[in-house]
């Protein structure tokens, strides 16, 4: 190597070490340019002692083959990687995963009812259900409810052309259960009722309901409150207030009306509530001694109590829904759990 020149390796490595074609020129200019470093020394030779001209002019040949090649393979690189990365640009990666779709969630009536029925199965109920579509004998005569008996108006009810009827109510399902098992009978029976109703934020004309069914020997109305009380407890997650009012219906004697405290005004009174600061919830009572009869029970060895729970006002307690018209018309979002 001549003295005072610079080292091959150097030149080789500062090509490769250019990250891109802007400083892969700068080293273009300041080995090969014009005024680029090996050019001046090519310049110098003429200045040279003649005895050295040829080894000097060999030397700087060498550096310039050099810095040319490096250059080159750099180019070569860099064109290559430039190549790819629009290439990449435009890639769509089949194996990649797809992109997040929101997923469906159960709604709440599903979600409530699930807690319901694990609830009374943990109890010993078993579930039962009955038609949706029912005869006057199920949803009315066996229930101590007369033709042409006025309770039959307190249910707004649908009739078909062949005088069948979208059940009233989940009561019909008692009486079917009263039929098919011996007691002791412990049932709940949830499901879809029907009544010709104006509909507004708290009534509609399907809804649903979870009918509720007992009977054994000495069952008392403090067995009905118990079961109740503990179970408006358990699915609102804390205690609200309760209060039981007299109430009749032809099939309970005594019948009683459980209210809850309103959740959307804690009691206070609201449109929801209509100002009554309670929402009627579970009405009950005693099963009638006709109705027992009804299904060829003797009433002096078997009592019961029953409940029909209007298990669209639960879910709306339970999620804070305050119309609901909500949990029909799919647009139900932001769920908010009381
Ligand atoms: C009955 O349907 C009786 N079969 C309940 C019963 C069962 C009493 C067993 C005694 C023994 P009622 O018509 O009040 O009762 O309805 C029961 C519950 O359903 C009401 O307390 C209320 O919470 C709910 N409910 C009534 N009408 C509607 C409606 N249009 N929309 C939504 N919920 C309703």
């Amino acid at each position: 190597m001549q003295a005072g020149f610079p080292e091959v390796s150097t030149i080789v490595q500062e090509a490769a070490s250019c990250g891109d074609h802007a400083a892969l020129e700068e080293f273009r200019l300041r080995w090969l340019g014009k005024k680029g470093e090996i050019t001046t020394l090519l310049k110098s030779l003429g200045t040279a002692p003649p005895e050295e001209r040829a080894a000097r002019g060999a030397a700087i040949h060498v550096l310039k083959e050099a810095a040319q090649s490096a250059w080159d393979t750099r180019k070569v690189e860099l064109d290559q990687a430039a190549e790819d990365a629009a290439l990449h640009a435009g890639w769509v990666d089949v194996t990649a995963p797809s992109m997040a779709r929101p997923l469906g969630r159960l709604h709440p009536i599903t979600l409530l009812l699930e807690e319901v029925i694990d609830h009374f199965t943990g109890l010993g109920f078993e579930v039962a259900s009955g038609p949706e579509i029912e005869d006057e004998f199920h949803n009315f005569d066996a229930l101590n409810i007369p033709k042409d008996h006025p309770a039959r108006d307190v249910w707004d009810t649908f009739y078909t052309d062949r005088r069948e009827i979208p059940r009233t109510h989940t009561s019909s399902v008692q009486i079917r259960a009263m039929q098919t098992r011996k007691p002791p009978i412990r049932v709940i029976s949830p499901g879809r009722v029907f009544r010709n109703e104006t509909i507004d934020a708290t009534h509609h004309a399907s809804f649903n309901q979870v009918e509720g069914l007992l009977v054994d020997r000495h069952v008392t109305v403090a067995h009905l409150k118990h079961t109740l009380e503990t179970l408006v407890h358990k699915l609102m997650g804390r205690r609200l207030e309760t209060r039981f009012r007299p109430a009749f219906y032809p099939f309970v004697e005594p019948g009683l009306d459980l209210d809850v405290q309103c959740v959307f005004c804690s009691g206070v009174g609201c449109s929801i509530c209509k100002g009554s600061g309670y929402i009627e919830l579970i009405p009950g009572g005693l099963v009638h001694p006709k109705v027992l009869a009804s299904c060829g029970l003797d009433p002096d060895e078997w009592q019961g109590f029953a409940f029909g729970m209007g298990f669209d006002r639960m879910v709306m307690m339970r999620y804070g829904i305050d119309d609901i018209r909500r949990l029909y018309d799919g647009r139900l979002q932001l769920v908010r759990q009381f």
